[in-house]
């Protein structure tokens, strides 16, 4: 009798909290399919030519949008409704069979669908990467034609240096708010501001947005977020017909880099400063895809010895998952600026390599100093060899970064840096190669740089494996052509002909023609 009072009492008890949440909720008690914002990530699978070199590429994995998810759960937390739908795995089965008309339709259907079910304030794309800027933009316009009462925000990387641009009235791109730099705390405020009868905009720090007299307004931007306050990533709110394992597996402890570089969009994104993850969240995280079976995580903080403090919490956190998952391992990466003395950082890369780091990769970019100067790395050619050595001597292998075509390359430093890769590749000790060409991405200093003379302005070819290059390198005072397109190509072509004789690489150039040189 007295468990059926508790019962009954505990009951009582739930179906009040149940009515009190209705009250605070009335959309989702009408619809219980509802969310506040719904996330699309770029489908950049949508576009044949991406696709077929993207599938080619990577086993046609797909890449988790890790920041939306980040955002989707802070909402949570706060309250607020979300799914974060990446489009490629609607498309994905599918994808060779489909022309690109048919695969634009049946994004375009999957979106009205999803909007219509969840009738959303928000509708938010993520535009992290330039080479899908054309593909998000087809999908803005068509949802704010359908949905021209929603509003239409995107966020991420390419979006927070191309906000002007994406909000000119003019272009018509169907965008209503431009997310400028980490998206948490900013999604959460505009979505509750968005809730209230008149929304005022002009309190929502880290937005841009046209005002009701047509001009476009930056606000100020919001202070850097402290991680410890995001909850680990939720992975229930994908939306996704493929499960988990579909997609590429990854961890990330430190948002940031102290590097400089002056091809990269981190310096402006990040302003040179770094953010911890809190642990609990991390080891959740990597225990989350250990368990799920994955083998080989990838740890994507752009330097794993960021800081001293940082680097240790990682390495207890991963020797945590190996002890409980042994097969685990892990790929990281790290700068040649650690590396000044020969002997520096042994004990660390000991320590990675009991924690399970199996494979390290290091930006070394080039092997002309004159180069490496241009590109600010901040770090001399002769630290590199000690540098692999000691990787290879604590048991780690090695990956190397290359670029070609910086301003400021020539024929003859370009060809130093090819013979470069050639003797660590012939020393063994390199175990992989990364080479691409520059791109000037929106957000860096290159894209600023008046050497760099842009001939194919299509965004889709900014940056998928960065195969070819979209300029020429000019003198600025003389206009004179000083390392044409082909000819910044051709020392990438170089560069995958020696890794496929030390490697056995093949190298996947997209059937593009460079166009306009
Ligand atoms: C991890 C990573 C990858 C991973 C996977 C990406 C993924 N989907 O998880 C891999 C290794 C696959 C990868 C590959 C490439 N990458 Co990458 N990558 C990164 C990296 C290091 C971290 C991204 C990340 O997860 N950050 C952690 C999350 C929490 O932060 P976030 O993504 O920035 O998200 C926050 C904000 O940006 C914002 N936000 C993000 N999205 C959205 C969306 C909305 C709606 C809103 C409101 C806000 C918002 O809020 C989030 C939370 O605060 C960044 C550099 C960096 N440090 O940011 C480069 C970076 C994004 N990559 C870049 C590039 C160029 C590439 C490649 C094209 C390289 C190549 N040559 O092949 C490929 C292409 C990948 C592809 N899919 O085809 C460039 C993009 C530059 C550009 N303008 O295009 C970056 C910025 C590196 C750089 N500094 O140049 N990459
Ligand atoms: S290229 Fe690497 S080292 Fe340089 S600023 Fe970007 S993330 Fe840092």
């Amino acid at each position: 009798m007295e468990t059926l009072k508790n019962n009954l009492e505990e009951q009582n008890k739930n179906l009040a909290n149940f009515q009190e949440e209705q009250k605070s909720n009335p959309e989702q008690e009408a619809n219980p399919q509802h969310k506040d914002v719904l996330f699309f990530d770029a489908p950049y699978h949508s576009d044949q030519e991406l696709a077929y070199s993207m599938i080619k590429d990577s086993g046609q994995n797909m890449d988790l949008p890790r920041g939306m998810l980040s955002i989707s759960s802070y909402m949570q937390q706060h309250e607020l409704t979300s799914s974060v739908i990446p489009l490629d795995s609607y498309i994905y089965p599918e994808i060779q069979d489909l022309s690109q008309a048919e695969m634009t339709q049946k994004m375009y259907n999957i979106i009205d669908q999803k909007v219509h079910d969840a009738d959303p304030k928000i509708i938010a794309f993520g535009l992290m990467y330039t080479f899908t800027e054309p593909i998000v933009l087809e999908m803005t316009s068509h949802t704010k034609s359908k949905f021209p009462d929603k509003k239409v925000v995107v966020g991420g990387n390419h979006a927070t240096f191309s906000d002007l641009e994406l909000l000119d009235p003019s272009a018509k791109t169907g965008i209503d708010i431009v997310v400028r730099f980490e998206g948490e705390e900013t999604m959460v405020k505009l979505t509750q501001e968005l809730q209230k009868p008149n929304p005022d905009l002009a309190k929502i720090k880290g937005i841009s947005y046209v005002n009701e007299r047509g001009k476009i307004v930056q606000n100020s931007p919001r202070e850097r977020m402290n991680l410890y306050q995001i909850p680990p990533l939720d992975y229930s709110s994908i939306d996704s017909p493929e499960g988990l394992e579909k997609f590429n597996q990854t961890a990330m402890f430190i948002r940031g880099c102290k590097g400089n570089c002056a091809f990269c969009t981190s310096p402006n994104y990040w302003s040179r400063e770094l953010s911890e993850n809190s642990i609990n969240n991390f080891e959740q995280e990597l225990e989350f895809l250990a368990k799920n079976g994955v083998e080989i995580i990838g740890i994507l903080d752009d330097d794993i010895l960021a800081s001293e403090q940082g680097f240790e919490s990682i390495i207890k956190s991963l020797e945590k998952i190996k002890t409980k998952y042994p097969t685990t391992r892990f790929i990281a990466q790290t700068r040649v600026t650690h590396f000044r003395n020969p002997e520096q950082n042994q004990e660390k890369l000991t320590k990675m390599k009991q924690a399970g780091v199996d494979r390290l990769y290091v930006g070394i970019e080039s092997g002309s100093q004159q180069i490496l100067n241009q590109m600010a790395k901040g770090y001399k050619v002769e630290w590199v060899k000690p540098a692999l050595e000691n990787i290879k001597d604590a048991g780690i292998e090695t990956g190397g970064f290359w670029l070609f075509g910086h301003p400021g390359a020539t024929k003859e430093e370009e060809n130093r840096s090819l013979a470069f890769m050639e003797e660590l590749l012939e020393k063994r000790l390199l175990d992989d190669v990364e080479a691409h060409c520059v791109v000037p991405f929106p957000g860096t200093r290159i894209a600023k740089d008046l050497r760099v003379q842009v001939f194919d302005h299509n965004k889709k070819h900014y940056g998928l494996l960065n195969n070819y290059p979209v300029y020429n390198l000019v003198n600025p005072e003389t206009g004179k052509i000083e390392m044409s397109a082909s000819e910044i190509f051709g020392f990438l072509q170089q560069a995958l002909e020696i890794r496929k004789k030390y490697l056995g690489i093949e190298a996947n150039l997209a059937n593009r023609p460079l166009e306009k040189n």
